[in-house]
């Protein structure tokens, strides 16, 4: 263990709360502090207030052993790590007041000698201008009498546990000694390997890794549309494209949902606007992909108005996690258009719905389809991959909009539905809904390989 003993952890969610696991696991006294009641009342009763099981089952195994114990106030500790929230507001400007009111209310705690660590996702200069300001606010001096630093979290969602010990970790200081400082502390309890660097860098870096796959994902949705209106498949010609061995394109889909993501590119288009168009066009593309779909369902034939089947309100497959996922979006669009809907999610209880309107989000996917005009499908749950066409025959109409292309096509098409695949045209069985020029021939694409 480094020299450290004690550790407070402020925010006690998907990163806050397996990280104080963790660390208790690893033998230190540990301290979890959450402004929620439930989360706190939860932890008080012996409880995972999370649900992914090695994460409930860390956590509860750590309040057992007395090493993990939780509270509203933070209390004195060798480490502070903070890890709470960083939403965008609705004019996509960063919203720091959980940081600043987690200082705020910790500061006082914090004695000459202290680690403070920042964990959460934030604009580059938040370590300086936030952390280092409330704790001189508070008569320390953040370059002498305390090391502050940033260490961003890098975990993926379904996955925590494994990736908070085995990522390697980025670990910025406002100077050098509290780099290596928190680098030691990160090595007694994670596998990775820490590196060390600046906070500003360590705070660039982690919006990097995220802008860097938002705008990926968006260049894959613009190689979707574009194979739309070619008439080819997508999945077809991003086999091909990487098969090169230094092109690697992502997947395209109905959005990008998450609380990362779509929220970490607007941090940098916020405070560099002049250099960031890219990163604002990505944003808005990869928003645009729910709109496209249902445009593309309507053109299909869909009955605007009538009632429809979200399957997913997930943001990503196999999670109960819908924070910004594509489908709060697209419900909005369905409000706006007169839609009815109802979502149907095996994992997820809560979901995000426009003003006035009904989430209608059940677990029994016959209920959801029962009356429906089309089926939307948002998430990749591995579940949906099994469909067959009989499961939708309760609809009143044979559209299936497919956002994940997780659907056996050429079996829905036989049995008379009009598909209408994300990346590629339409494709209509006899007794499909498509007319006219929404009814494209689409060529068979294989890839030769060099023995044929
Ligand atoms: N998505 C696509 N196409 C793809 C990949 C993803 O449409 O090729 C969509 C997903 O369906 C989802 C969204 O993007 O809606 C985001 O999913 P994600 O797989 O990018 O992962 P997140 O948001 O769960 O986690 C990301 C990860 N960051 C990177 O991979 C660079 C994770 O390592 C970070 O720790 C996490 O953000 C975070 O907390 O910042």
């Amino acid at each position: 263990m480094s020299m450290e003993r004690s550790v407070t952890v402020v925010g006690l969610g998907y990163v806050g709360l397996p990280t104080a696991a963790l660390l208790a696991r690893a033998g230190y006294s540990v301290f979890g502090v959450d402004v929620s009641d439930r989360i706190i009342d939860a932890l008080k009763g012996g409880e995972s207030p999370l649900g992914e099981p090695e994460v409930a089952q860390i956590v509860c195994e750590a309040l057992a052993s007395g090493q993990l114990k939780a509270g509203k106030v933070a209390e004195p500790a060798d480490v502070f790590i903070i890890c709470v929230p960083t939403p965008v507001r609705a004019d996509k400007t960063a919203d720091l007041s959980m940081v600043r009111s987690a200082i705020e209310a910790t500061a006082p705690k914090v004695k000459k000698g202290a680690l403070v660590i920042l964990e959460s996702t934030s604009p580059i200069g938040t370590t300086r201008d936030v952390i280092a300001a409330a704790l001189q606010k508070n008569g320390l001096d953040p370059y002498t009498d305390v090391d502050v630093c940033y260490c961003p979290e890098r975990v993926f969602p379904g996955a925590t546990v494994r990736e908070i010990l085995h990522n390697d970790r980025v670990v910025g200081g406002l100077t050098p000694k509290a780099a290596e400082r928190a680098r030691a502390f990160y090595q007694s309890f994670c596998e990775g390997s820490p590196v060390t660097t600046d906070a500003a860098s360590a705070e660039f870096s982690k919006l990097m890794e995220n802008t860097y796959r938002d705008v990926n994902i968006a260049l894959a949705n613009v190689f979707a549309r574009v194979a739309e209106e070619a008439g080819v498949d997508v999945q077809d010609v991003i086999g091909l494209a990487n098969r090169h061995p230094r092109v690697n394109v992502h997947s395209p889909g109905p959005g990008v949902g998450g609380h990362c993501i779509p929220v970490d590119p607007w941090f940098l288009i916020e405070s560099f606007p002049q250099d960031t168009k890219l990163f604002l066009q990505a944003r808005n593309i990869n928003d645009g992909q729910a709109q496209r779909l249902l445009d593309r369902a309507e053109k299909a034939g869909l009955a605007r108005g009538s009632k429809v089947a979200v399957l997913g309100a997930a943001y990503r497959g196999d999670l109960d996690d819908s924070r910004e996922s594509p489908t709060e979006l697209l419900l909005g669009i369905l409000q706006e258009r007169g839609y009815s809907w109802s979502v149907h999610d095996p994992y997820v209880t809560r979901l995000h719905v426009p003003d006035g309107a009904e989430a209608n989000l059940t677990d029994n996917l016959d209920e959801a389809l029962k009356g429906a005009s089309a089926a939307l499908i948002m998430t990749d749950h591995a579940r949906y991959r099994a469909l067959s066409p009989e499961k939708f025959s309760v609809m009143t109409q044979k559209i299936i909009a497919d956002g994940r292309r997780m659907l056996h096509e050429s079996s829905f098409v036989e049995a008379g539905f009009t598909v209408v695949p994300v990346g590629a045209p339409l494709a209509a069985g006899a007794d499909g809904e498509a007319s006219g020029d929404s009814k494209k021939e689409r060529p068979s694409l294989r890839v030769i390989s060099s023995s044929d």
